[in-house]
């Protein structure tokens, strides 16, 4: 395994050196207000990359009170739609003229396959711009007739001052689904990036200026959780927050945002979503969406298909040629073109991975390939594959977050559908089978915010996503997404001498 699937610790691109380092605020490139820093790191090796200023408390303020005279007073939210889209589309084509480096930010400090970040995450980028620019001149209200003597019309108005939490997992995308929807709506925005991954935010703030995106709209805050994130969601003049990263956290957000303003808080989390292959399913297709699904991005994808139950009459089929994908998969240095699978983002994410691999074979699972790390530095982890998983398992369900794949047996329909239910996540499902009742019976009754059917991890921009039950609230992507930045104003007035 080791010989065929060994990772290089070698580079095998040149590294553009490191722009961007400090904090984006009102526009300006500027120190954190201690003059603190923390380590960028790469988790091909566990060292640092640079350091990073490192925002709390006082920076977010000086973020919010430039996008707060940004929202009050500045143009953004009075340009017309178009205006503001014609900005958002220019963001999107210096995205796609800088991709390489940009690409090998994500790469290097969130051990993401390069030709992927390359191939899927920028052009998601400049795919939101673009989306949410079309969308910016065509925020419409309602006319209401009302009742005899009234007439009214309803308004819908930029939300004001958006704070954006987002993770590491998608650091360029999970930045776009946030800022394109805020800004085309009219908002402004600070964005505290994850602490693993604070580079190409940065990267996007400088381009954002170039586009012309004014001096306060769009601000961008690196720091830890409990500081500045935690600054951000207890904020008394941030308007609204939208949240990606852990249940508990989201919880958090929450607590935070009933006891400080009230602010609304949509929250994207986590999950542990089902995937249930039937008997008439083709072997080879439904073994490729079932790895896809759970192996893309190094299973650091919220909505990965980490529970696989498989009709029993095509299970041990559907095991073989799993096994065989995963013992064919190259893990090794991101930048490699021959890799499939880099190092996860960081050493706790590793370490939780590894533990939760050791609880899985401590309850009795089979562990039919994979379970260790690769390597003596570095974050890598073989992909790992358990059979005979029971439902109540830790494995089963807790969010993993990382290359490992559960795989039960089911029998009937109903079976499948109750089992796959047994969570308390509702993020994704997916179902494979021919036959369309089937398929239309089961997408009606689970309870999960997308159900994939006979495809897996398929995002469209215009198609909203996010989570039922404890996978959070709110929707990233399409028009709905656009709507949580905007808020419904009622305007109404009585007409005299109406004759209705
Ligand atoms: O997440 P956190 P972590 C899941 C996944 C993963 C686990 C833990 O299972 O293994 O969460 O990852 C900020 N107030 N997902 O610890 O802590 C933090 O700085 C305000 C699923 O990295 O939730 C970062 O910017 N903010 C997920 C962001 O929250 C706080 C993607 C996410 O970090 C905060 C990532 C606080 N008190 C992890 N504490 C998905 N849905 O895709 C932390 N943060």
């Amino acid at each position: 395994y080791l010989q065929t699937n060994s990772h290089s610790s070698e580079s095998f691109a040149n590294i553009p050196p490191i722009k961007f380092t400090k904090l984006f605020i009102n526009g300006n490139f500027v120190d954190s207000v201690s003059g603190k820093t923390f380590e960028a790191i790469d988790p091909r090796t566990g060292e640092a990359i640079t350091r990073v200023s490192k925002g709390d408390k006082e920076d977010v303020d000086l973020a919010v009170k430039a996008a707060r005279f940004a929202f009050d007073n500045g143009p953004w939210p009075r340009l017309s739609g178009s205006e503001r889209g014609r900005i958002l589309m220019k963001l999107a084509d210096l995205i796609e003229e800088n991709i390489e480096e940009i690409a090998s930010l994500d790469a290097i400090n969130g051990g993401k396959l390069f030709s992927l970040c390359k191939l899927i995450d920028i052009p998601a980028a400049s795919m939101a711009l673009r989306y949410y620019a079309g969308a910016a001149d065509k925020i419409h209200g309602t006319v209401l007739k009302l009742s005899k003597g009234l007439q009214g019309y309803t308004l819908r108005e930029p939300i004001g001052v958006v704070g954006a939490i987002i993770p590491w997992n998608f650091p360029t995308i999970m930045f776009f689904l946030k800022v394109a929807p805020a800004l085309a709506a009219g908002c402004t925005i600070v964005v505290k990036p994850a602490e693993q991954t604070p580079l190409s935010a940065l990267y996007y703030a400088h381009l954002a200026k170039l586009a012309g995106v004014p001096d306060g709209v769009l601000n961008v805050v690196n720091g830890y959780g409990e500081t500045a994130g935690a600054a951000i969601s207890s904020h008394m003049d941030i308007d609204k927050v939208s949240f990606t990263g852990s249940t508990e956290v989201g919880r958090k957000i929450m607590v935070a945002a009933a006891t400080s303003n009230l602010k609304p808080v949509s929250l994207e989390l986590g999950g542990k979503s089902p995937l249930l292959i039937f008997d008439d399913a083709d072997v080879d297709e439904a073994a490729n969406i079932a790895f896809n699904g759970m192996f893309f991005n190094k299973g650091e994808i919220c909505v990965a298909s980490s529970r696989v139950y498989v009709q029993e009459g095509i299970y041990d089929k559907i095991v073989d040629k799993l096994v065989e994908k995963a013992k064919a998969l190259v893990v090794g240095d991101p930048f490699d073109p021959q890799v499939n699978q880099g190092p996860q983002a960081d050493k706790k994410q590793f370490e939780k991975i590894l533990s939760y691999i050791e609880h899985g074979k401590r309850e009795g699972a089979t562990l039919l390939t994979g379970g260790k790390h690769i390597g003596q530095k570095g974050y890598y982890i073989q992909p790992t594959i358990f059979a005979d998983v029971k439902d109540d398992m830790i494995i089963a369900k807790n969010e993993i977050f990382g290359p490992v794949m559960s795989l039960m047996k089911f029998k009937t329909m109903e079976e499948g559908i109750k089992r796959a239910n047994n969570t308390t996540y509702g993020l994704a499902a997916g179902i494979i089978t021919k036959d369309l009742n089937v398929a239309n019976t089961v997408s009606r009754s689970v309870r999960a915010g997308v159900v994939w059917i006979n495809c897996y991890t398929v995002f469209d921009m215009d198609c909203p996503y996010g989570g039922y039950k404890m996978s959070g609230f709110g929707r990233d992507y399409g028009l709905d997404a656009l709507n949580q930045y905007l808020q419904i104003k009622s305007v109404v007035t009585p007409i005299h001498d109406s004759p209705w």
